[in-house]
C-alpha cells in the first residue's frame, strides 16, 4: 500500500511511503504506484509516529466520585478514596473500565500504554485483570505493567510479598512510593528493595518518586544513585519527582551531576500535577511540576504523561495527550517557537525511550509500519488547533480514525 503526500513529522517538503507486510518497506518524496497497488492520498497532512501515554493508573480509571468525591484535591485523599473503591473491585469492573479507557486512547493516536497497577491489595484483584487484558488488547494496544505499591511497601501489610508476587505474576516493571512510606529511612529502604527485586527478575523500574510540595523528599538521589552503581541506569524510570520544583537550587546543581551519571529517564505529569500540588500553599502557590525545562537541557529524557483519566486524583481527561502537552508546555514556561514545534517528542519518541520500546518504534524503513495521521501540516499547528487524529494505522492496519466536525460562522 502506497501512502502519498505526507509531512513526516515537521518536515517542510511532502513524501510518500510504502507499507508492505505490516512494515515500512520505502519512505521517499518520489515514490509511484506500482501496478494494481493501493493508494491513500494524505494530503499534506502531519504523520508521527504514534502517541504514548508513558504514565496512566488504568486500574483506578473512570471511578472519579465513586463512592466518594476528593474534595481537598490532594494526592493523600485521592489515595483515601482510592483504598474505598478498592474495596468493590472485581475482574470484570475493571475489564469494563480498562476496556473504555483504552479505546478513548486508541481514538487519539495512542498505541503504546505504560499502567501502574496498585497490589497494595491482598488479593490482586486489578494485577491479574490487567495481565489477561494486556494478552486480549495486544494487536491494538501495546500495555506495559508496572506493580506499583499504591500504600507503601514497607507501611502496608506483607507489602514485600505483594509487590513480589506481582512480578511473578508478570509485571514488566517494579514501582515504589517512597514519599509516602511512614518514614525516611523506611523510603530508602523500599527503594533498595524495588532495585534489588528488578534486577533479580530483569524487569525495568519506575518509580512514583518525591510526588509531594516537600523540599526535603529526596528519595529520588537514592535511586539515581542505585540505578548508577547497579548498572540499571535508563531500564529506572522516575515519576513526579514534584519535590524537585521546590529543592534549592544548589542542592540541584550537586543533584543534576549524579542524574546525568545514572542516564534514568523521567516522567513529568503536567495535568494532574498542577492539579494536585500546591494544596497546602498559600499564596504564591507552587505549581507542582518538575524541572522538565532544566533536566531536557542536561540532555536527559524526559515524557509526559496523562497520569489519570476521571479518577480520585483527576476529575477530567479524555483520552487525549494533546491537552497534557499543552498544560506542560505553560506550567515549564517552554512556549518558544522550537519549544512548541518540538513538544510531540514528549508523548513520542522521548516516551518510546522510557518504554524500551528500540527499533519497534519510530518512522523507518523496515520499522513497523506504526503512524498517525493528524488534521494539520506541523505540529505547531495541531497542539494550537487541537487536531484530530485523522488515522491511526497499527502494523499497516487501520485501528483507529476520525471525521472532524465542521464548525462554521453564518455572517
Ligand atoms: N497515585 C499516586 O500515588 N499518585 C498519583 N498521581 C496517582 C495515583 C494518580
Ligand atoms: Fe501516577
Amino acid at each position: 500500500m502506497l501512502f502519498q503526500n505526507a509531512f513526516l513529522e515537521n518536515a517542510s517538503t511532502q513524501v510518500s511511503f510504502r507499507v508492505q507486510d505490516g512494515r515500512f518497506s520505502e519512505i521517499d518524496p518520489d515514490l509511484v504506484p506500482l501496478s494494481g497497488e493501493e493508494t491513500v492520498d494524505l494530503g499534506g497532512k502531519l504523520v508521527l509516529p504514534p502517541f504514548v501515554e508513558s504514565h496512566v493508573h488504568l486500574d483506578t480509571c473512570l471511578t472519579a466520585g465513586d463512592p466518594v468525591w476528593n474534595m481537598s484535591g490532594t494526592l493523600f485523599e485521592g489515595i483515601e478514596c482510592w483504598s474505598k473503591r478498592k474495596d468493590k473491585l472485581s475482574r470484570e469492573d475493571i475489564r469494563e473500565r480498562v476496556n473504555r479507557a483504552v479505546r478513548m486512547y486508541a481514538a487519539n493516536g495512542v498505541q503504546f500504554i505504560r499502567t501502574h497497577v496498585d497490589v497494595t491489595d491482598p488479593k490482586l484483584t486489578a494485577m491479574q485483570a490487567l495481565i489477561e487484558l494486556r494478552e486480549e488488547l495486544r494487536d491494538v494496544m501495546e500495555i506495559q505493567i508496572v506493580a506499583f505499591p499504591q500504600e507503601g511497601i514497607l507501611s502496608y501489610p506483607n507489602g514485600k510479598e505483594l509487590l513480589t508476587e506481582a512480578v511473578k505474576m508478570g509485571a514488566d516493571c517494579v514501582g515504589a512510593i517512597p514519599h509516602f512510606e511512614f518514614t525516611r529511612e523506611y523510603s530508602v529502604e523500599s527503594l533498595n528493595f524495588a532495585m534489588e527485586l528488578a534486577a533479580k527478575y530483569d524487569k525495568l523500574v519506575d518509580v512514583h518518586c518525591d510526588e509531594i510540595d516537600d523540599e526535603a523528599s529526596r528519595g529520588l538521589e537514592t535511586l539515581a544513585a542505585r540505578a548508577l552503581e547497579m548498572q540499571m541506569f535508563d531500564k529506572v524510570t522516575a515519576s513526579h519527582t514534584t519535590a524537585m520544583h521546590s529543592y534549592n537550587n544548589a542542592y540541584v546543581l550537586r543533584l543534576m551531576r549524579l542524574l546525568k551519571m545514572s542516564k534514568i529517564n523521567f516522567v513529568a505529569n503536567p495535568l494532574v500535577n498542577t492539579h494536585l500540588q500546591g494544596r497546602v500553599d498559600t499564596y504564591p502557590k507552587r505549581r507542582g511540576i518538575t524541572r522538565v525545562k532544566e533536566l531536557t537541557a542536561e540532555g536527559i529524557n524526559v515524557s509526559f504523561g496523562h497520569d489519570d483519566i476521571f479518577d480520585p486524583w483527576y476529575p477530567m481527561g479524555n483520552g487525549s495527550l494533546r491537552d497534557v502537552v499543552f498544560m506542560g508546555l505553560h506550567v515549564c514556561q517552554m512556549m518558544g517557537y522550537e519549544d512548541i514545534m518540538n513538544s510531540y517528542h514528549f508523548i513520542t519518541d522521548n516516551a518510546a525511550k522510557t518504554l524500551h520500546l528500540g527499533d519497534r518504534y519510530g518512522i523507518a524503513e523496515g520499522r513497523p509500519a506504526s503512524f498517525i495521521v493528524l488534521d494539520a501540516k506541523n505540529y505547531y499547528d495541531a497542539l494550537n488547533q487541537n487536531a484530530a487524529v485523522l488515522a491511526s494505522y497499527k502494523e499497516g492496519r487501520k485501528i483507529a480514525e476520525a471525521i472532524p466536525a465542521v464548525r462554521r460562522t453564518l455572517f
